[in-house]
């Protein structure tokens, strides 16, 4: 590269952390919780990114909290061990044997993945579930569907309580029955609960598209409540966007101030969203 170009290339650099400044501003001290499904986890390099951002963002004062899914790796550690996984609405029937798989795969090899991806960018992350200080208590969501649980009682001070210590909490969606049951929740439904009993500022919901399409598959940058509900009774919100959508929705309700549904595949997908003009994905808010 010219002398000349390497000059221009910082200029820019420069020039992008300075527009920054009114969206560092609006978000600090925000409580962001950014939901990473298993799809969107891909490559290391795109864990390596995200962990990047995730710690940046701590740096800048947000206080961030990840929960993720990892329905891919469960399914393939399922067929390691020959057992087999039905859906039903997108929420995996959950037997006895598969509950246990769900809680190992999840608690330990994901959960782990993602503490040590941001420990390696220099955060302090630490990984916990649903159950530990009784954070997400469930019930048994429907019982067709077995160990699938239902968010019902969120104790959310553990969150609190290692946000003041600095730690980046990094949550598992496994719950604990009142008789201690194991439940497999949605990693949606897990982020939507605990952002809703966070009244986080802003929810991100990390998937593998690039946010909700209108009729013509073209992304809205901007919904409300009402338009998702009109655009769902279309049936333009249809199959896997409406478990998402709905979470958007409960989530409002509960008292987060907007859900963005985002492709967390894209480089720097949640600096884009939170610190350009730009911004990225689908923003609900009422
Ligand atoms: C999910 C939990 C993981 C998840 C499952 O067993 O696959 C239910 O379906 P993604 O990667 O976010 O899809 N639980 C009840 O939600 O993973």
């Amino acid at each position: 590269m010219k002398k000349q170009d390497m000059n221009r290339d910082w200029i820019a650099t420069a020039r992008t952390l300075s527009q920054a400044l009114p969206y560092l501003q609006r978000y600090e001290g925000a409580t962001v919780v950014i939901k990473l499904g298993g799809h969107a986890m891909g490559s290391d390099e795109a864990m390596e990114s995200f962990a990047r951002d995730v710690v940046l963002m701590q740096q800048v004062g947000v206080k961030p909290v990840v929960v993720h899914g990892g329905g891919p790796m469960i399914n393939k550690m399922l067929g390691q061990l020959g057992i087999e996984s039905s859906f039903v609405n997108g929420k995996r029937v959950t037997d006895k044997a598969t509950v246990e798989v769900v809680e190992m795969v999840l608690s330990g090899l994901v959960n782990k993945r993602i503490v040590q991806a941001i420990n390696s960018q220099g955060g302090r992350a630490i990984g916990i579930s649903g159950k530990d200080a009784n954070l997400m208590v469930c019930e048994q969501a429907d019982p067709e569907l077995g160990f699938v649980g239902a968010p019902v009682a969120m104790d959310p001070s553990i969150v609190h309580e290692l946000g003041e210590e600095n730690l980046i909490p990094v949550i598992a969606p496994v719950g604990a029955g009142r008789d201690g049951e194991t439940f497999n929740v949605n990693g949606d439904t897990a982020a939507g609960a605990i952002a809703g009993a966070l009244h986080a500022d802003r929810l991100l919901l990390l998937t593998d598209v690039s946010g909700v399409k209108d009729a013509n598959g073209e992304v809205l940058t901007c919904l409300s409540s009402q338009q998702i509900k009109d655009l769902t009774e279309a049936g333009v919100i249809a199959g896997g966007m409406i478990p998402k959508t709905q979470t958007a929705l409960d989530a409002l309700r509960d008292g987060v101030r907007a859900v963005v549904i985002l492709d967390g595949r894209a480089p720097n997908a949640c600096l884009l969203e939170l610190y350009t003009e730009h911004g990225a994905g689908s923003l609900i808010r009422d």
